[in-house]
């Protein structure tokens, strides 16, 4: 067992001046916290084309060696995705382990997947990272062996291609698997969909009080019957999509979702990996945009996420902007302007102002009445008793009498069968 913590260097390219470059260093100093990795030194150059060979210069590369010595660190952190033979030319002339950001984002998941879908999703992505680094290990190996040409195929290539296709094959094999989960959760949120209950879900930037919003939604309106999420201050505390039913005092109910975080450059990979947990997102009613107002850089956030929800074709549904964490602002809240609504999740203030920007979007269609329903159309009774948000009901002479909420394309269908008051 490894009883010391490994002891990294960060090391980042600031490419043309990039504007959240510093802030992307102190991510990437949390990533690797939440490896269990302790940053010992960091390092930054400033270019305007990154070293396609090394990822650093030359001169960075001295000036790295020397910090590593200094530092006694086993292991260098890139602030970029490498390409292979980035990584190992840098090895080489470092002596050290070098990893890059995407490998870190890659562990904490396989870290923290709880369900099996996610374990496969991540297996799949971190997979497929390999995938090409293998190449990268064969021409080296080929190099060594002296081979040339297709004829003369060292051993080590041989080999390789073996690793290379079992590879390929365990991709099917999980995506297989993954598949038929799905399928399942497919069919669950169809039956969701026949229910007609409208589906709410949360998205933002990992670390932005998403959990913690969908635990104050839970305990303002639902106290008792639903079982509260993991929120915590890690980056993707979060990773698996968890659906609660909110029940509105005006018996209005949606389903609220919670989903995995966002973060910039977030591994192609895993976000085609993710693709099929995050459909919920897809296919939602409406998006509640959690931001971490309190951060110095939460407009890079809203539109790394906004990038992301392109990515994954969400960009289209109508939105709410969540400002988060007020209560570590000078910004008055609770208060709602426009499409914003300013709120503190730990504080639970808010929530009200919350629901009702979420009620004013998702239940567009609905008109209030009072009917009369004659009793030789008891299916009808039912059928509002299930599909409307009936307030009184009370029984007459000529029928039952229904006060209620119900869809206007409800009310136009069936007007014919009951009296309107
Ligand atoms: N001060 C303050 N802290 C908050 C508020 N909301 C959330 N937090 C804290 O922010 C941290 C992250 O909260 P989470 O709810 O786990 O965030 P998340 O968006 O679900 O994060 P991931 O699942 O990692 O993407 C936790 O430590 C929360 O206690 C808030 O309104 N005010
Ligand atoms: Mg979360």
């Amino acid at each position: 067992m490894e009883q010391l913590k490994q002891q990294a260097i960060i090391v980042g390219v600031n490419l043309l001046n990039r504007p959240d470059f510093s802030y992307s260093m102190e991510e990437l100093g949390n990533l690797a916290a939440a490896c269990e990795i302790e940053v010992v030194g960091e390092l930054t150059q400033k270019v305007s084309r990154i070293n396609a060979s090394h990822y650093l210069g030359t001169g960075k590369i001295q000036e790295l060696s020397a910090l590593i010595e200094e530092k006694d660190a086993s292991v260098v952190i890139c602030n970029d995705e490498l390409s292979p033979s980035q990584i190992r030319n840098l090895e080489a002339a470092l002596d050290r382990k070098v990893i890059d950001r995407t490998i870190l984002i890659l562990d904490i998941f396989a870290d923290r997947a709880q369900t099996k879908e996610a374990q496969l999703q991540v297996e799949v992505a971190q997979l497929q990272y390999m995938l090409p680094r293998l190449v990268g290990l064969r021409e080296s190996l080929g190099r060594q062996g002296g081979g040339s040409g297709l004829k003369n195929r060292g051993a080590g290539e041989t080999k390789l291609e073996l690793d290379r296709r079992k590879i390929e094959e365990r991709i099917t094999a999980l995506q297989t698997e993954l598949e038929k989960l799905v399928a399942q959760r497919q069919t669950q949120r169809k039956q969701r969909r026949k229910n007609e209950v409208p589906v709410v879900c949360l998205v933002g930037y990992t670390n932005a009080g998403k959990s913690s919003l969908m635990n104050a939604m839970i305990d303002s309106f639902n106290p008792r019957a639903v079982k509260q999420v993991l929120a915590k201050d890690m980056l993707f505390a979060t990773l698996e999509t968890s659906v609660r039913s909110i029940h509105l005092p005006d018996r209005k109910s949606f389903l609220l979702t919670d989903t995995v975080g966002f973060i910039s450059q977030l591994p192609h990979h895993l976000v085609k990996a993710f693709r099929s947990t995050l459909e919920e997102v897809t296919e939602a009613d409406l998006l509640i945009h959690v931001v971490d107002s309190s951060n110095p850089e939460y407009e890079q956030h809203i539109a790394v996420t906004v990038e992301t929800l392109k990515e994954l074709g969400a960009d289209q549904i109508p939105t709410i902007f969540a400002y988060n964490k007020s209560d570590l602002t000078e910004h008055e809240y609770p208060q709602v302007q426009g499409d914003c609504v300013y709120l503190s999740a730990k504080h639970q203030s808010g929530m009200e102002e919350l629901t009702r920007l979420i009620s004013d979007r998702i239940f567009l269609n609905y008109m209030q009445c009072e009917i009369v329903i004659p009793y030789d159309q008891g299916r009808l009774v039912a059928y509002f008793n299930e599909h409307a948000h009936v307030q009184t009901t009370s029984y007459e002479e000529s029928g039952t009498r229904l006060k209620m909420e119900c869809r206007v394309t409800d009310f136009e269908q069936y007007r014919g069968d009951f009296i309107q008051l």
